[in-house]
């Protein structure tokens, strides 16, 4: 079962998103920010010692970064429905919008 390790207001948002569109079924693990200085609580570090959000774990394996988990997940468990053969526009524009989500559309939105 996967578990997504989840602070309020962060990318883990989309790593949610990700999930539902996949159709895996997952639990959620819910971390609150310090209303003062808007960091992670210290056991987030727990789960990984850079204690950032979001972080995913599936098994064994624990997985970090937003952009590797989504390409984890796609991977994972959406070889036959999401991921489109190497090469190509359809495989041009799931890279592009892969990297628009975090290098384009983050920065405006913190
Ligand atoms: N580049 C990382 C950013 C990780 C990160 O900075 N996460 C923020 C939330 S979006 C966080 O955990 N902030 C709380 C803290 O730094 O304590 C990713 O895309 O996963």
């Amino acid at each position: 079962m996967i578990t997504v390790h989840h602070l309020n207001n962060s990318r883990s948002q989309r790593v949610l998103w990700m999930l539902e569109e996949l159709g895996v079924p997952y639990e959620i693990q819910r971390y609150e920010r310090d209303p003062k200085t808007m960091l992670a609580p210290a056991s987030l570090k727990k789960v990984h010692p850079l204690g950032k959000s979001p972080v995913i774990t599936d098994g064994d394996l624990v997985v970090t970064e937003s952009g590797a988990i989504i390409e984890y997940l796609a991977h994972t468990y959406g070889k036959d429905t999401m991921l489109p053969e190497t090469g190509g526009q359809a495989w041009l524009d799931y890279t592009y919008w892969l990297h628009y989500a975090e290098g384009s559309l983050m920065p405006p939105l913190v």
